[in-house]
């Protein structure tokens, strides 16, 4: 049984949408992050990082990484299809987008929504999400350049977990406005996530 940490469209959403899609049994407690929830200290025994999302499995194994956790119930549950398996060239693919997605995408965002955290200079905060801005639209446009050559999915015909963490950093558009209007192969991907009825599922309770 898992028990994901979460808070409504966070990046508890990637987790979230791969438990769904795999048929797990789990359990969502709320984290409310706007009350300062994560910092407290019952929850910073989980995740010292004060960040949502964490992974509980069976009351004790404990995880903390949205990317990670969507790979590690890729694998613990095979039958869903959510990774390419390992003797398979296209999981270094599989690899690869979840790692740019939490690696470069992610780190960008987040560059925007706490700039406090990335200068000690308060005049400098709109610079600082000026330039994440427009790396986050670089990255997109690399991001729709390779789908509308090689989509709809990260990894072509085939959906993955990946595709799930797309999804969820491309309504993350308040750091990037109109990114369906810009990235037209970005939303053919979204759509097609959220027309999935797990996704529906997850969807529905993250609004
Ligand atoms: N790399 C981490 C990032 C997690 C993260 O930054 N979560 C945000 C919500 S989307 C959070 O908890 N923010 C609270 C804070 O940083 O104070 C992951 O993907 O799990």
């Amino acid at each position: 049984m898992y028990m994901l940490y979460w808070s409504p469209s966070s990046a508890s959403l990637a987790p979230h949408g791969a438990l769904e899609e795999a048929a797990a049994k789990y359990e969502l407690t709320l984290v409310d992050t706007d009350a300062g929830a994560h910092r407290d200290p019952a929850y910073l025994k989980l995740n010292p990082n004060a960040k949502v999302p964490t992974l509980v499995v069976d009351g004790k194994f404990v995880m903390f990484e949205s990317a990670a956790m969507a790979m590690f119930i890729a694998d613990r549950h095979p039958q869903a299809k959510l990774a390419p398996g390992p003797d398979e060239m296209a999981r270094g693919h599989f690899y690869q987008w979840l790692t740019h997605l939490t690696n470069s995408v992610q780190p960008a965002m987040l560059r925007y929504y706490y700039p406090d955290r990335h200068t000690g200079d308060e005049g400098g905060h709109e610079a600082v999400k000026a330039k994440a801005m427009e790396e986050i639209a670089s990255l997109w446009g690399r991001i729709d350049q390779h789908l509308a050559l090689h989509g709809p999915f990260l990894l072509g015909e085939r959906f993955s977990a990946a595709d799930i963490s797309a999804y969820m950093l491309s309504t993350w558009q308040q750091c990037c406005p109109n990114t369906y209007e810009r990235f037209p192969n970005v939303k053919r991907l979204a759509d097609l996530v959220a027309a999935r009825p797990a996704m529906q599922r997850v969807i529905q309770k993250n609004s």
